[in-house]
């Protein structure tokens, strides 16, 4: 095995054109990776934090200068290690000085270069106990934008393709087609309004919240029949991002929290919702817990901000009986260390686990082999857009090598 020869960072821009980090780690073989970060807008309150108070400049003086002396020299295949080393050199508990964006790029950029020392692909060296790389993620296609991600659209900020074929060739036509067929309703129902796409490739149209899951659920009952697939209405409320003052805020109602429970609860009836993202603020365990006992049975019941991809979280929300699935971002936590060990927890409790972008994201592939060596229930990574393709083609590429 090599040790880590150097590991070099630099700023590149991410699809929202923000600054963020990129590294190439290169070890003793020759061997080498390189990654970028993503970020996030609806960023939940208990995730590290992405960059120091200077941003990216400050962020790449402290590694270069304080952590990048400490990682060379340390064993690629030894992940808790270099890992570890960052958390050292950081300090904080919220990776404030390091920022978690250079965590996430360096980690993701070290297992890179393990993968290609070993002439393995990524997602072999991330495998989880019993993952053989055989059974393909559903993809979790975002094809409407709201709240944060899109302006004047929606306050419910995601309106999405849940497309569950094993194959991912057919799941990903199908979330397309979803995409598609919605692009036309909107166009027929605002004939004259613009039509635009906003921060993760959705469309972003001025529909009411109700309206916009009604077409999103024809357009996915549409392409069930065209395609003969199985493709189902999904939602991320990314819920946090409107509840204030003890109520949910939308622009048509305010609802208390046993409103908002019955409110998502007659949705995911009304409409056959089978995704259901952060329906409750990111504090309320309790509220979670309330969704998931009225509609866990018939949709995978989401954390995202709740949890943070944070293993403690995590555990909480399992005592509470919070949900039956869990959002994974590795920058929310750091490292792939960290987000592994979320991934062992979920798997352990039954819980499934939601592979995910971010809303700024890099146009790399790497996603796609964290949900793969997961054993991932879904990668959540849109459908439109160069960065999110990305993703998509790279699932494609991997269903081709070991697929169905
Ligand atoms: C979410 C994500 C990705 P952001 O809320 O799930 O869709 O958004 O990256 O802005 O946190
Ligand atoms: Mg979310």
């Amino acid at each position: 095995m090599s040790e880590i020869r150097s590991v070099g960072v630099d700023l590149i821009y991410d699809s929202r054109g923000h600054a963020t980090i990129e590294a190439e780690v290169r070890l003793g073989s020759g061997a080498h990776g390189r990654a970028g970060a993503p970020s996030g807008a609806s960023t939940g309150m208990h995730e590290v934090q992405a960059f120091p108070r200077g941003g990216v400049p400050e962020a790449l003086t402290t590694v270069r200068k304080q952590l990048v002396p400490k990682l060379v020299g340390l064993e690629a295949g030894d992940r808790a290690g270099i890992d570890g080393m960052i958390h050292t050199v950081d300090g904080t508990p919220n990776l404030a000085r390091v920022g978690g964006n250079s965590a996430t790029a360096i980690s993701v950029a070290s297992a890179m270069a393990l993968a290609a020392e070993r002439g393995q692909p990524l997602w072999k060296v991330l495998a989880r106990p019993g993952v053989d790389g055989r059974s393909f993620p559903a993809i979790v296609g975002n094809c409407l934008n709201g709240g944060k991600h899109a302006i004047g659209g929606p306050d419910i900020q995601e309106y999405i393709a849940f497309a569950t074929d094993r194959d991912p060739a057919r799941s990903i036509e199908a979330a397309l087609r979803v995409h598609t067929l919605l692009g036309e309703a909107l166009h027929r129902r605002f004939p004259t309004a613009a039509l635009g796409r906003g921060d993760e490739g959705g469309w972003v149209a001025a529909v009411g919240n109700v309206d916009a899951l009604e077409m999103l659920s024809e357009a996915c009952a549409r392409a069930r029949d065209e395609l003969r697939t199985e493709v189902h209405p999904g939602l991320d409320f990314a819920a946090s991002e409107f509840y204030d003052g003890g109520h949910y805020h939308y622009k048509d109602r305010t609802l208390d929290p046993p409103g908002q429970v019955a409110f998502v609860a007659e949705l995911v009836d009304k409409y056959g919702v089978r995704y259901l993202e952060d329906p409750i603020e990111q504090e309320s365990f309790g509220g979670f817990a309330a969704v998931t006992k009225a509609v866990g049975d018939r949709t995978l019941v989401i954390g995202d901000d709740v949890y943070v991809t944070n293993a403690e979280r995590l555990q909480r929300g399992i005592a509470q009986h919070s949900t039956n699935a869990v959002l994974i971002k590795v920058n929310q936590v750091g490292t792939l260390t960290e987000t592994l060990r979320t991934v062992d927890l979920a798997r352990q409790d039954g819980q499934a686990t939601i592979t995910s972008h971010r809303s700024g994201e890099v146009p790399e592939g790497w996603l796609a082999h964290v949900a793969l060596g997961t054993g991932a229930r879904g990668l959540k990574c849109g459908v439109l857009g160069g960065e999110r393709v990305a993703k998509l083609n790279e699932l494609l590429r991997l269903a081709r090598l070991h697929g169905p």
